[in-house]
């Protein structure tokens, strides 16, 4: 039987109840709630999305086979935990990486064109007429994109820049520093660039960040790294938001020692640092990188085919961790 914590869209219900009994919470739970649940015995999976914090107190007196996230990324789930625990974690891999990359590619678009502020000049009945200096912007072409990690959604946000005339630097996994090798970087090889993180931060007009957030990369962005990039660099996140310091950045913000920023996440959604939505110079999103209609379906019958596979006793599709030998 599955515990589903927050309705995800067709085909992802419809699976899991052609396997079994589910139950969708009314509204996301919080955590005693769900630590209730989750330790009743009463559910072998439980499906969870990116607010739910699985944490190894929960997960220490769950009573449930796995957690399958709706989800990439898995920072709301303490894995360690769960492998200690014997539980399995699945997640949605693959099936927003060009959704999420296009949304990279709008926010490095709409902060060099300043289309919220455009849109609200707009609006506001501020449009007189066309002015040779009517928000002028900066060109994407030629500009240097600087993507901090290199997996699935940096590459799909580097095909895209290399369309739009681009240089590109990378940097793998900052601050771990792995190299990734020619043979590693397939279609990019004589592309792309790859650099030290202090190059990457030093030399990008755009910084994109697309690392997982963990112990590593929390606060990886933080006011020295703001200080050492340049005075007319844009930063665009669309990872998650602790991986940078969102007070500090407001700040540089405000103080110009940076440009702008292009922001999908944020540090404690869904509340926002003071000051931020205050200034001109950011384009603010709710967290819509993979809100497409066709993705989140697929996220869905992903999740659900994790969840069916664990409940069953197999190996999910899209398994996070294993058991063997533990
Ligand atoms: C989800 C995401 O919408 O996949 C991820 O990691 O951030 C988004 O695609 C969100 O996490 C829902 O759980």
């Amino acid at each position: 039987s599955f515990l589903v914590t927050t309705a995800i869209p067709d085909p992802g219900l419809q699976l899991l109840s052609d396997a079994g009994t589910v139950t969708v919470l009314p509204s996301p739970p919080d955590y005693e709630t769900l630590a209730a649940l989750c330790a009743s015995g009463e559910y072998d999976v439980v499906l969870t999305q990116l607010r739910d914090v699985v944490d190894a107190p929960l997960l220490g007196s769950a009573r449930v086979k796995g957690v399958s996230n709706f989800a990439v990324g898995y920072n709301n789930i303490d894995v360690d935990a769960a492998t200690r625990h014997g539980i399995l974690v699945g997640n949605t891999p693959g099936v927003l990486t060009d959704a999420t990359a296009d949304i990279a590619m709008l926010l490095i678009l709409g902060t060099a064109r300043r289309v919220v502020e455009a849109d609200r000049l707009v609006r506001d009945g501020e449009f007189h007429g066309w002015e040779p200096e009517l928000l002028l912007g900066r060109d994407v072409s030629g500009a240097v994109l600087g993507l901090a990690g290199f997996g699935r959604i940096a590459r799909a946000t580097a095909r895209r820049a290399l369309g739009f005339g681009m240089e590109i630097l990378f940097a793998p996994r900052p601050p771990g520093h792995r190299l990734v090798s020619d043979e590693e970087l397939g279609e990019f090889a004589g592309k792309v660039r790859q650099v030290f993180w202090d190059e990457l931060v030093e030399r990008s007009d755009f910084l994109s960040l697309h690392v997982p957030l963990n112990e590593q990369t929390r606060h990886l962005v933080d006011r020295a790294v703001l200080e050492r990039m340049k005075p007319d660099a844009i930063l665009i996140n669309t990872a998650r938001g602790p991986v940078v310091d969102e007070a500090a950045l407001v700040e540089a913000l405000r103080d110009r020692v940076i440009a702008g920023a292009g922001l999908d996440v944020f540090e404690d959604e869904p509340r926002l640092a003071p000051g931020l939505a205050e200034l001109p110079n950011t384009v603010l999103l709710p967290h819509v990188g993979s809100a497409t209609v066709p993705v989140r379906s697929e996220m869905a019958r992903l999740s659900a085919l994790n969840a069916v596979a664990i409940a069953e006793g197999r190996t999910p599709p899209h398994a996070v961790n294993t058991l063997t030998g533990t």
